[in-house]
């Protein structure tokens, strides 16, 4: 911040020399905070004394956790009032060293009553998951959802569609040996989720396990004897952990509206999956469809194909007319559902409908979540099934290809390069750099022309500053608006830890701030305490219009002094 300021006007050397030191000690003290979910799980089990694994006492994991150096530094703790400052006790609250990125992971665990396995899951569970991220939403920059592995595809997909409009990480993780055994995948598993949780602005519900992170609800556990437990079949991983952390930013489902972040907690639980076998009888499939069934998932041979006997055809499409829907997913674990055969058109025209590359994880809690939406038509909602909310399914109709752009094909011309990789790195070097000139003119046309040339709306400049950050500061409410519709994050922090509303608020740009804060745009609790001395001073110079704009950006003022003065500052979470 003291550069940032300094940016503004020029300042002599000793104010340089000062500003250093100032960057210096802040960057080093800059913290990022993340809520942790704890619902059970492997992770954090012990022997019941009978050769099997169940969860260890209350409060055991966290003091646990505490006497692991990189998983909590007690020093800079009490050195820096952590636990008066976060008003947390000890027995709730941990922070990591400092990480690469000169960052401070501050993480509270809220502990579930009781731990389960994961196999004694329910959706009323994923429920109680859902409704914790969103009561602490704008508390924390992410969550952390600590789970057993057994089910947890099923919760990572049902939390991807229950958490409307998303734009913080929730990153769940597991083990599958106990942490607190000498090897274990566990810590490792655990101080990662917390890295990419807290420095890492990925708006998804995503699924990190043994150096990968995966989109929640592409994934499914493989392998119950192997550290490298999940796969994502028919989506690379959003992330690769390897000695650096490399984010594959290209399939990041960003997200395009400007809604606010809320939870759908309503499911349809008379949903099932019902795997097709050569010779499956008329009977099963028929009482397997009856009410109160209302969804079914179809695991259907190869590429979406069923035994097509009329018979067969007949009892599926009676159960279609009486308003079950039915998803055709394939047993495959790789590939989609086409209409390549006739075996598999039949089940079309009997009602069926296509599931493509979801996994019937994410096909059962999808179906499950459409059919709770009571404002829906029958046909609306098989609609829904077919498109993707979150990337769930492939959708190849809306990505642009990289080879498509002339832009990109001209340069890598005059410098000879062709291959894939190369026209990649041209495009990383240069986009970025162009889309922020374009946010600053308020060219809207142009940011169009790079967007369609393969550039991203999200990549930030040196600073960590993104385009929506500069147009928020420009006060372009038409770039702002374009910027949130590609995919901008209005969390996005630059590297002093500023988010686009408040360069909106320091330029004094009330539309913009209205804007960013309908898409769920909010302070930090940090930022709220460095706004007290802010509204202090625009308080002691009369100058309203500054107050007014800071109220709108969600800070407000109390006069609640014996002489009327402003001494408390409340963040309103919701305008
Ligand atoms: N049974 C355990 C669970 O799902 C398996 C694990 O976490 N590795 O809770």
């Amino acid at each position: 911040r003291a550069l940032s300021q300094s940016r503004l006007s020029r300042p002599d050397a000793s104010q340089v020399q000062t500003s250093l030191i100032h960057r210096e000690e802040e960057m080093s003290v800059l913290e990022v905070s993340v809520l942790v979910l704890y619902t059970g799980g492997t992770i954090g089990m012990v022997e019941d004394g009978k050769g099997g694994l169940v969860p260890a006492l209350p409060g055991c994991f966290i003091q646990y956790l505490r006497t692991i150096p990189f998983l909590h530094d007690e020093k800079y703790a009490q050195d820096t009032d952590l636990y008066k400052r976060y008003k947390l006790p000890p027995t709730e609250l941990c922070v990591l060293p400092l990480s690469k990125e000169n960052l401070r992971v501050v993480y509270r665990i809220l502990e579930y009553n009781p731990l389960l396995d994961s196999s004694n899951m329910t959706p009323a569970d994923w429920e109680k998951i859902a409704k914790d991220i969103e009561k602490y939403y704008v508390q924390y920059n992410g969550f952390v959802v600590l789970h057993g592995t057994d089910t947890m595809a099923y919760t990572s997909s049902a939390l991807s569609f229950m958490c409307e409009n998303l734009g913080k990480p929730v990153i769940v993780t597991g083990s599958q040996l106990p942490i607190y055994q000498l090897r274990t995948d566990g810590r490792d598993n655990l101080l990662v989720a917390l890295l990419l949780a807290g420095e890492f602005n990925i708006p998804e519900v995503g699924l990190y396990f043994y150096q990968k992170l995966y989109r929640g609800n592409r994934v499914t556990k493989v392998d119950c004897a192997s550290f490298d437990a999940f796969t994502s079949p028919n989506l690379p991983p959003l992330a690769d952990v390897e000695i650096d952390i490399k984010i594959n930013k290209d399939i990041i489902w960003w997200p395009c509206k400007t809604e606010k972040f809320t939870v759908n907690p309503q499911l349809n639980c008379n949903v099932g999956v019902l795997r097709l076998f050569p010779g499956i009888t008329n009977e099963t499939v028929k009482a397997f469809l009856q009410p109160p069934m209302a969804g079914v998932i179809l695991e259907t041979f190869g590429s979406g194909n069923a035994p097509d006997r009329q018979d067969l055809m007949d009892i599926i499409h009676e159960a279609s007319v009486r308003g079950v829907i039915m998803i055709n997913c394939t047993q495959c674990l790789r590939g989609s559902v086409t209409s390549a055969y006739a075996t598999g058109q039949a089940l079309a025209k009997a009602g069926v409908v296509a599931g493509f590359d979801m996994t019937p994880e994410a096909a059962l809690s999808k179906l499950s979540y459409v059919l709770a939406k009571q404002d829906l038509s029958l046909e609306q909602k098989k609609k829904m099934m077919q498109c993707s909310l979150c990337g769930e399914l492939t959708d190849d109709s809306k990505k642009p290809k990289l080879s498509d752009s002339r832009f990109i094909q001209d340069i890598a011309k005059s410098l000879s390069i062709n291959c894939d990789e190369e026209l990649g790195a041209i495009r990383d070097a240069l986009t970025p750099t162009l889309v922020c000139v374009a946010a600053k003119a308020g060219d809207i046309e142009a940011l169009e022309a790079l967007r369609e040339m393969g550039s991203d709306m999200i990549t930030a400049d040196y600073d960590g500053r993104t385009p929506l950050h500069i147009a928020a500061c420009e006060g372009h409410l038409k770039v702002v608006e374009y910027l949130l519709s590609k995919g901008a994050s209005v969390y996005a922090r630059d590297c002093y830890g500023e988010t686009p509303l408040h360069s909106a608020v320091h330029c004094r740009h009330k539309d913009v701030v209205k804007l960013l804060r309908k898409t769920g745009a909010h302070f930090s609790p940090a930022e709220i305490v460095d706004a007290g001395t802010k509204l202090h001073s625009l308080a002691a110079s009369g100058d309203s219009e500054g107050l007014e704009i800071w109220k709108l950006a969600g800070v407000d003022q109390k006069p609640t002094g014996v002489n009327g003065e402003f001494i408390e500052f409340t963040a309103c979470p919701r305008s």
